[in-house]
């Protein structure tokens, strides 16, 4: 339609709509019955309202991942970046009504939710998921079970390490890059914006084990156009530890 067409119609439309009945709140009506119908979002009357998102405590320091990661990212990365996801998601979560019990639901959902309940609810548990991915100080390298599962996967820890800064450095725009164990298989892939492979319409299927920010809030600070060195970097503080855990 031509925009003075469509002008032409929209005017029509909300004549109409003053025409057919009284003022504002018919307008409203009128124009929101074109809309797409609501999906349907488990309600179950929970007395609380539902499961919110909570930050967790950043279990380390800000000068912590210095040199890898400076204090002034980090900082404002947990306390402005990620914040802001905890806070947008728990509001959408009383604006939409959102009647979760457990995160796991939320994600099941995710292909229904609004944008603002499913970016900033990927935000709120991907930085959650992220901050217990790193550590100060501790192992280098996995052991054990995780070592014999990417060595298995991908040939070797260097093979390893290859393709998932392949796949870092090849998400274009802002994402995420993870390590998942899909049955038995470790795979990487990565995702774009804040979604995850929690989400119900995700193609990498799996339980994280960890996870690379690949925003450039992340690292731009200090590395500026260097993502390249940020991720050869960041291998210093993984936390394998956790990661072995999370295979279980
Ligand atoms: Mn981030």
């Amino acid at each position: 339609m031509k925009t003075s067409n469509r002008r032409k119609f929209l005017r029509g439309t909300l004549k109409a709509g003053i025409v057919a009945a009284v003022g504002l709140p018919i307008i409203s009506d009128s124009l929101g019955a074109i809309a797409a119908p609501k999906p349907k979002l488990p309600n179950r009357g929970l007395a609380d309202g539902g499961f919110k998102f909570a930050q967790v405590p950043l279990p380390y320091s800000y000068t912590a991942l210095e040199p890898n990661v400076d204090a002034l990212t980090l900082e404002i990365h947990y306390t402005k970046h990620h914040a802001a996801y905890i806070k947008n998601v728990n509001e959408a979560i009383v604006a939409e009504n959102l009647n979760f019990s457990s995160e796991k639901e939320f994600f099941d959902h995710a292909s229904q939710l609004s944008a603002k309940a499913r970016n900033n609810g990927g935000g709120a548990w991907n930085h959650n998921f992220f901050w217990e991915s790193l550590q100060a100080s501790g192992p280098s390298s996995p052991t054990g079970k995780l070592q014999d599962a990417i060595n298995t996967s991908f040939g070797s820890l260097d093979k390893f390490k290859e393709e998932f800064g392949k796949a870092a450095l090849g998400r274009f725009g802002s994402g995420w890059v993870w390590l998942v164990n899909d049955g038995g298989t470790l795979k990487i892939g990565s995702t774009a914006n804040q979604d995850n492979p929690l989400f119900d319409n995700a193609q990498l299927k799996g339980t994280p084990l960890f996870a690379l920010d690949v925003w450039e809030h992340a690292y731009y600070i200090k590395y500026q156009n260097r993502r390249a060195d940020y991720i050869n970097n960041w291998w210093n503080i993984v936390n394998w530890e956790a990661a072995a855990k999370r295979l279980g």
